[in-house]
């Protein structure tokens, strides 16, 4: 079954975070009111304030791996959404995740990962057929003759590949072939074909989706060194033999303080080869606990990939691994190591963040002579502390119930205020203790029933007399409007 992209679109696509998506989503409810077109018209920015809209005005892409089990969370998914147009999944396309057991598939997560992307707007990097990591053991220890080995790497690029072509854009069709020095690492694929085997995974790959772009996908080969002179190697001689490779990526596991000098010029020459180059992975780590004079170096580094790859021709986009510091694979494998996303613990946006959105030639981050920077305007509330609503404004609000059934109901959201905001919080109370399990153009936070609704970086800034509308899903039927406040002053109905 390939997975129900049309209907995925229709059902998520509330967890869009573009103005567009906003009224794509009034359209399919309501018709689109010139109020509503209004109330783009004042949130809509003049400069780029998401990655994803900077990146793409710089013809490239930002995208995130995304790791299925923090979906259900509407601060994650409102990133993952809003801010990055490409996703990649963190595990869930390995062999491992896919084919635990011979011939037996659990699609789940993959489908999910696809599902959210659709619904989104975004690109899929497939993440990986062909690795020896991850490999389920049947696979690695089954002492497989050659000729079945062939058929069973053979079965599984066709059944995965030709599952999701057409909706993958990227696949990273061989992963980590290399040692450091250089030589082929010894796998059971190279045990048993010989460095071929890369190659006939491309034909294989491309056989199952002549649609997607096929890379090859490696860490430590970011600089230039013998690692990545052995790539540069491998893939001219796959060119001229025919083979269908269109792509390098550089995973870009950095250390603080640690980028190679040669990055771009490394980019460069595999751009010459008239390849697609990507950053496949990007996290910059540090000695943990992180400090504000380290997570200026750190953005000073994220902005120089992002200078880099815009540098170089054949740079399709970056990719990070991961959205918060929380949710990265750092700590568990480097002890007292970490901070290396773009979002610290508590999804708040750090110093590289701002800086990859300005290096993408985005909106300016906030002023680094601010006391608090990550509260836009101290009159205002501060996004990161419950406790401080900011200055109450004079405001109205809607709350309407779109759409309900028994264990739950859709809920658009509408405040207009009096005052000039730049930063805002709308709180209410859902019946008895529901929650919000996802939502649109605002972050979420539920405790008891009271839900808090935060603004993202699109429509942080409103006029006065300027509308805000924001929705979301909730587990709970069909309810009474409750009131609303608007930063701790409560709004007339309207
Ligand atoms: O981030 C991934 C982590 O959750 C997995 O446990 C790990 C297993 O090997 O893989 C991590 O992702 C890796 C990626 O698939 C390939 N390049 C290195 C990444 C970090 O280890």
């Amino acid at each position: 079954m390939r997975p129900a992209r049309r209907a995925a679109v229709a059902i998520a696509a509330g967890t869009l975070l573009t103005g567009l998506a906003v009224h794509g989503t009034a359209t399919a409810t309501a018709p689109v009111t010139e109020e509503a077109a209004r109330t783009l018209s004042v949130t809509a920015p003049a400069q780029a304030d998401t990655l994803r809209e900077a990146a793409a005005e710089q013809g490239r892409f930002i995208g995130t791996a995304l790791n299925d089990a923090l979906l259900g969370n509407s601060a994650y998914t409102a990133i993952a959404g809003g801010e990055f147009s490409s996703v990649t999944a963190e595990n869930a396309m390995k062999w491992g995740s896919l084919e635990s057991t011979r011939g037996q598939y659990n699609w789940a997560g993959a489908d999910r990962l696809v599902e959210f992307a659709a619904a989104n707007d975004q690109q899929v990097y497939g993440h990986t057929l062909v690795w020896h990591s991850q490999l389920p053991g049947w696979v690695e220890n089954g002492g497989f003759a050659p000729a079945e080995l062939r058929e069973i790497v053979d079965n599984h690029i066709a059944t995965v590949a030709g599952r999701y072509a057409g909706s993958i854009d990227r696949w990273d069709v061989v992963n980590e072939a290399f040692n450091e020095n250089g030589t082929f690492r010894d796998t059971v694929f190279l045990r048993a074909f010989g460095e071929r085997y890369i190659a006939d995974a491309f034909h294989a790959a491309h056989a199952a989706d002549p649609g997607a772009k096929l890379f090859i996908n490696d860490y430590n080969t970011d600089g230039i060194n013998a690692k990545s002179d052995a790539m540069y190697r491998l893939v001219s001689s796959l060119l001229a033999d025919g083979v269908p490779v269109h792509g390098v990526g550089f995973q870009s596991h950095m250390i603080l303080g640690q980028m190679p000098a040669s990055y771009r010029a490394n980019l460069q020459r595999f751009s010459d080869l008239g390849l697609e180059v990507a950053v496949t992975e990007l996290d910059i780590r540090m000695n943990t606990p992180a400090d504000p004079t380290r997570l200026d170096r750190q953005a000073d580094q994220y902005r120089q990939v992002v200078d880099d790859c815009l540098a170089v021709s054949g740079c399709s986009g970056v990719t990070v691994w991961g959205i918060s510091d929380r949710d990265s694979w750092i700590p568990g494998v480097f002890p007292g190591e970490g901070a290396a996303n773009l979002y610290d613990d508590d999804y708040r946006p750090k110093p590289a963040y701002w800086a990859v959105l300005d290096a993408f030639g985005g909106a300016p981050g906030p002023d680094p002579t601010d006391p608090d920077p990550t509260d836009p305007d101290p009159t205002d509330p501060d996004p990161t502390d419950p406790t401080d609503p900011g200055t109450p404004a004079g405001c109205t609000a809607s709350y309407r119930v779109l759409n309900s059934w028994g264990g739950g109901s859709v809920v658009e959201v509408s405040v207009t205020t009096t005052t000039a905001l730049s930063g805002w919080q709308a709180r209410f109370t859902l019946p008895s203790g529901a929650r919000v399990t996802n939502g649109w153009n605002a972050v979420f936070a539920t405790g008891g029933g009271a839900v808090t609704a935060s603004h993202v970086a699109h429509n942080r800034v409103v006029p006065a007399g300027g509308t805000v509308t924001f929705g979301f899903q909730a587990d709970t039927g069909a309810h009474a409007a409750p009131a609303v406040a608007l930063n701790g002053a409560e709004c007339a109905r309207s």
